[in-house]
């Protein structure tokens, strides 16, 4: 008889065929009927299943026409060794009275996540003839409870917890424009000024600026906006910082700052510069009756000189932690380095 003939007889015998015959699957060319190309869930050795009744599958091959199945066993164990001395310990059907070879469920032992199922399946045709045992076929089990993934996120694994440390304002003062009432300021802008000298010598080796306003600031150093933070509600009760290192210079610098009071009430700002110069000097520069003020801001007040003789000083509205505000709390975003993702590992087994 023509192969082609033998393997249409083959196809006949199964009720579907959704999965093209692999190219290993010869037709069996014998009168008997056997089973051959195992699949679960409807793949050949899937691993990760995640269904808890995978369903199984098989086609049966025969040399005869009008041959088909009538009985079946199915075997499931939970190593191959087992499978081999036809042990099934996690499911024997025994031989069932059946045609069907498609989309069995599985109804042995309960299934446990990663765990590795090795089956085979032996059938009887149409006269009581038992076939051979198939070749032995496997699945694995995916992880079935969300409890099963024991895996961390990685990439982002310091700190969990956002670092919360005090801001370093403990020498600076809340400063506000000394013709506004305290408490009473309407909506508006004002613009804050400072100047000082670092030593002709000075190499800075770091600089820090820390600073908050309420309810919104653009702070510039020399002419370099270094923070900005949006004028609404609250937004003073996490002070920013900026490393300023590269804004500083021997001589004169200058500190300008714009403060936008969102609502009529309370309005202040606050800030510290802490430098570090190469030789070890710390200098520090903070908010105080020394700081100027206006109300006059115009345009470029970032760049444009300044003739600040007939500025007002600054109104010292308090100490760091004096109310509205209270002390207040710099919670940094910290990134560390990017990392390089890279995990050995051994493989024993082929
Ligand atoms: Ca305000």
């Amino acid at each position: 008889m023509p192969l082609s003939v033998l393997f249409l007889s083959s196809i006949l015998l199964s009720p579907t065929v959704a999965t093209p015959l692999p190219s290993s699957a010869r037709p069996y060319t014998g009168k008997a009927l056997v089973p051959a190309y195992l699949r679960c869930e409807y793949r050949v050795d899937p691993l990760g299943i995640e269904e808890t009744a995978p369903r199984l599958s098989w086609i049966v091959e025969s040399g005869e026409r009008g041959q088909r199945q009538t009985a079946c066993r199915l075997l499931v164990a939970t190593s191959e060794e087992l499978l081999g001395k036809d042990q099934g310990d996690l499911w024997d059907t025994g031989k069932v009275a059946s045609d069907e070879t498609i989309g069995t469920p599985y109804q042995g032992q309960p299934l446990v996540s990663q765990q590795r199922c090795f089956w085979k399946v032996k059938v009887w045709d149409k006269d009581g003839r038992e076939s051979p045992w198939s070749k032995p076929a496997l699945w694995s089990m995916g992880l079935l409870q969300p409890s099963d993934w024991t895996a961390d996120w990685i990439g982002y694994d310091k700190p969990h917890q956002p670092v919360v440390q005090g801001a370093p304002l403990s020498a600076a003062k809340w400063i506000w424009h000394a013709a506004d009432a305290p408490g009473n300021v309407p909506k508006c802008r004002r613009l804050f000024y400072y100047t000082f000298n670092l030593p002709d010598d000075a190499k800075v080796r770091q600089a820090e600026v820390c600073a908050s306003a309420d309810d919104g600031m653009q702070f510039a150093i020399n002419a370099h906006l270094r923070l900005t933070t949006e004028a609404r509600n609250d937004s003073w009760r996490q002070p920013r910082k900026a490393q300023v290192a590269a804004e500083l210079k021997p001589g004169r610098n200058e500190l300008r700052v714009v403060v936008e009071n969102a609502e009529p009430g309370y309005a202040g700002l606050i800030a510290s510069l802490a430098i570090t110069l190469e030789d070890g000097r710390i200098i520090q520069h903070s908010t105080g009756d020394s700081w100027k003020a206006t109300d006059t801001i115009g345009d470029d007040w970032m760049t444009r000189r300044l003739d600040v003789s007939t500025w007002a000083a600054a109104r010292v509205l308090g100490d760091y932690g004096v109310q509205p505000w209270g002390r207040l709390e710099s919670a940094g975003t910290f990134l560390p380095p990017a990392t390089y993702f890279r995990k050995e590992f051994r493989i024993d087994k082929p």
